[in-house]
């Protein structure tokens, strides 16, 4: 049986990248779980997010903001389990039984690991460098078979696969699926708007490099304007972007948005100026971003709302979790009574 998983730090504000390359498909997964008749479970992963420093009232704004994001973009709490993972206790539970399966070496290898603890990884939290293991619990305590995701996280939903490999092999049990990442769609790797070999991200240090999903229809065109480019017109073959990082994400970005893909974009533009397709690009944003700010303003003036709806979400959750976590225990020999 298919069920399907992901989720997203509420670690800042939610960018263009994490709605292209998550939240939208999450919706496109909800929508096929109903008709195909398997779960789809979405998560405010706010576990993750404190491996690095978070301002609590910053931290609880910011998960009820995601789960307003992932509202407006579609999701909705009744045909898919939309939950906080702090409230689901088993998340925390299994993931130290990873701890135990799960070895150092692999943990070192994570790109993600290596990039966010850089030189000075003694500082780094003993958090962030088990991060792979709480997200394999997160998945696993599910049994979810699917993970949609951006680029970036595929390498964790391999670690996935090894922990699970390994815990059925050292327990001598079939007992968790190997998960698949699930990495499709025009835009699965967004990048910086100021540096095209950066990706995306709510943690950069430059707000401009980024669109939020919070910024106004000005904040948008502007961010686009001033986003680096090279002076070469677009041109009119896929080809013809090689090595030119900053143009490739301006066009992806709007082939992502308008729900169709690069050559067809560079079918219209090809031969046109920046100073052309950039205007066009920022109005376009507008008017796929601004319905979704909007709504997102809407449910964060009712927190509580928001705060039932994870409540709920949260029990939905422990009825799965609760039993597979039970398993867990018999097999590695824990006393439950
Ligand atoms: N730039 C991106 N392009 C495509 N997909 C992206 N995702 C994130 N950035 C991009 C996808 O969004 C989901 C949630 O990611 P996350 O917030 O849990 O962690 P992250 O990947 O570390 O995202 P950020 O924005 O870079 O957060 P910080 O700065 O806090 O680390 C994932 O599916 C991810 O692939």
């Amino acid at each position: 049986q298919d069920r399907v998983f992901s989720g997203i730090q509420p670690s800042g504000g939610l960018t263009l990248g994490n709605y292209l390359g998550a939240m939208r498909r999450f919706v496109d997964w909800q929508d096929r779980g109903l008709k195909e008749g398997f779960e789809t479970i979405f998560c405010m992963v706010d576990l993750h997010a404190i491996t690095v420093w978070q301002d609590p009232a910053a931290l609880r704004r910011q998960t009820r903001e995601l789960a307003a994001a992932y509202i407006a973009s579609g999701l909705d709490p009744e045909k898919s389990i939309l939950f906080n993972q702090s409230q689901v206790p088993e998340h925390a539970q299994l993931a130290w039984i990873f701890n135990c399966v799960a070895r150092m070496g692999w943990m070192q290898r994570m790109t993600q690991w290596k990039d966010k603890a850089g030189k000075n990884s003694q500082n780094a939290s003993l958090g962030l460098f088990a991060y792979p293991a709480l997200m394999a619990a997160d998945i696993l305590i599910y049994h979810a078979t699917h993970v949609p995701v951006g680029e970036d996280q595929k390498q964790h939903v391999e670690l996935t696969r090894d922990i699970a490999a390994k815990f059925n092999h050292d327990y001598g049990q079939d007992f968790f699926p190997l998960t698949e990442p699930v990495i499709e769609g025009t835009a699965t790797r967004v990048m910086s708007l100021r540096d095209g070999t950066k990706k995306m991200s709510k943690s950069d240090p430059s707000d401009m490099a980024r669109i939020n999903l919070t910024d106004d229809a000005d904040a948008i065109a502007n961010k686009i304007r001033k986003a680096r480019t090279d002076p070469e017109a677009l041109p009119s073959e896929a080809e013809g972007l090689e090595g030119r990082a900053e143009a490739r994400n301006l066009v992806t970005i709007y082939a992502a948005l308008a729900g169709t893909d690069v050559d067809s974009v560079l079918r219209d533009f090809g031969g046109r100026q920046f100073s052309e397709f950039k205007p066009a690009l920022g109005e376009l944003a507008v008017e796929k971003l601004a319905p979704i700010s909007t709504r997102m303003a809407q449910l964060m003036e009712t927190p509580n709302e928001i705060d039932r709806i994870i409540g709920r979400g949260a029990e939905k959750a422990r009825e799965i979790a609760e039993p597979i976590l039970k398993d867990t225990y018999e097999l590695v020999g824990m006393i439950r009574s």
